[in-house]
């Protein structure tokens, strides 16, 4: 069903905000750290339509369900399920003082959701910039970014890090964004693998989210307890060269091994956005699978799925592989020879049948624009 399907009127215009892959630094963004995300070509479109009641209403995909609430009376938490991420979105920007009024907001997706590529987070950017958009707001990418975190953060209540929102927003189309959030510096860098012969994979493991949400909390609580106990503000001020001492004055066995991850993590960053800057992707190969194994053994978010899927990867000839996003099940990425890809995605499908898993699906890699209005 279309907007006018649902609505009975014709709409103002439509908008669109992607998911993303991230190709390395995971688990970083929290820690003040660095990030290197690409857009996907995946992406959540709303149609929207000013309304003169002080209503929001949203409906989603082919079913004519509309869910209804007053902007007025918007709070965190006042609106629950999926309709949350467009509740939360339409409350931070009131409290920032922005101006925005009723609307009509009719959602589609090729986006899938729970499989780690960000889908709450195109949800709320393309809420945002919709909701903007209407009351004739221009707002910076990044700060639309940092307004749906807060949304995340404090309507929602997931305690996520402004990597996912930042990727929605402000990515561009041939390159990876390398973002540095204790900075804010934003850098665009080239990221065509089909140039060099190569090929990034994205292969969704359709495990089911295992404790996440609390595994998360849990993990970003770890990290923060760790910086206390060493006194700095947050784990990117413990220098790589550094991480011995650092780690020698943690009592905690369980906050050494995830400091030991998030340092080597950002070095592991920093290494690949130099690789790749100098037009050296191949080598970036066994980064991602270093940054595979310090998820899986220091920092314990990764599922036999993705453990699985990066194994038989690499036995196939990847020239690196790791899961992405939170963890707990989502997507693993691979970097392949181009000639190597339908061999690498056929040995991942044989050993989930071998394991007993559901079998995998591969999504294109396409690095993709950020968020913007279509129409
Ligand atoms: C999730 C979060 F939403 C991000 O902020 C980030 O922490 C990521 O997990 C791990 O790198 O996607």
């Amino acid at each position: 069903m279309s907007f006018a399907d649902v609505f009975g009127t014709a709409p103002d215009g439509s908008w669109r905000a992607p998911g993303r892959v991230n190709l390395i630094g995971e688990h970083t963004d929290y820690n003040d750290g660095v990030v290197l995300p690409i857009a996907l070509p995946n992406q959540i479109v709303v149609t929207a339509g000013r309304r003169t009641d002080g209503l929001v209403a949203v409906a989603s995909g082919g079913h004519g369900e509309v869910i209804e609430f007053p902007l007025d009376s918007l709070a965190p938490g006042s609106v629950g399920d999926w309709a949350a991420y467009p509740a939360g979105a339409a409350w931070v920007l009131r409290e920032a003082g922005y101006p925005i009024g009723g609307a009509s907001l009719h959602f589609e997706s090729d986006l899938p959701s729970g499989a780690g590529l960000s889908s709450s987070a195109a949800l709320l950017c393309a809420t945002a910039i919709a909701l903007l958009g209407l009351a004739g707001e221009e707002v910076d990418p990044a700060e639309v970014a940092r307004l749906a975190q807060r949304a995340e953060n404090q309507y929602v209540g997931a305690p996520v890090g402004l990597m996912d929102q930042t990727a929605s927003m402000c990515c561009t189309a041939g390159h990876a964004l390398a973002f540095d959030i204790r900075s804010g510096a934003l850098d665009q860098i080239p990221f065509d693998p089909e140039a060099e012969g190569l090929r990034l994979l994205v292969v969704d493991v359709k495990a089911p989210h295992r404790h996440a949400d609390g595994e998360y909390a849990a993990r970003r609580q770890s990290c923060e307890h760790a910086a206390a106990a060493l006194g700095v503000p947050a784990l990117r001020s413990v220098d790589y060269a550094g991480l011995d001492a650092a780690l020698a004055r943690l009592d905690d066995e369980v906050d050494r091994r995830r400091v030991r991850h998030v340092v080597t993590e950002i070095k592991r960053t920093e290494d690949a956005i130099a690789l790749m800057r100098a037009g050296r992707l191949r080598e970036v190969g066994p980064l991602f699978t270093a940054s595979h194994v310090s998820l899986r053994d220091d920092f314990e978010v990764t599922v036999p799925e993705l453990d699985v899927a990066v194994d038989a990867a690499l036995d196939a000839g990847a020239l690196g592989a790791r899961m992405t996003g939170g963890g707990f099940g989502g997507c693993i990425i691979a970097l392949v020879e181009a000639s190597a890809a339908e061999s690498v995605l056929a040995a991942i499908e044989k050993a989930f049948a071998e394991h007993g898993f559901a079998a995998p699906s591969s999504l294109a890699a396409t690095p993709s624009a950020g968020a913007s209005r279509i129409s």
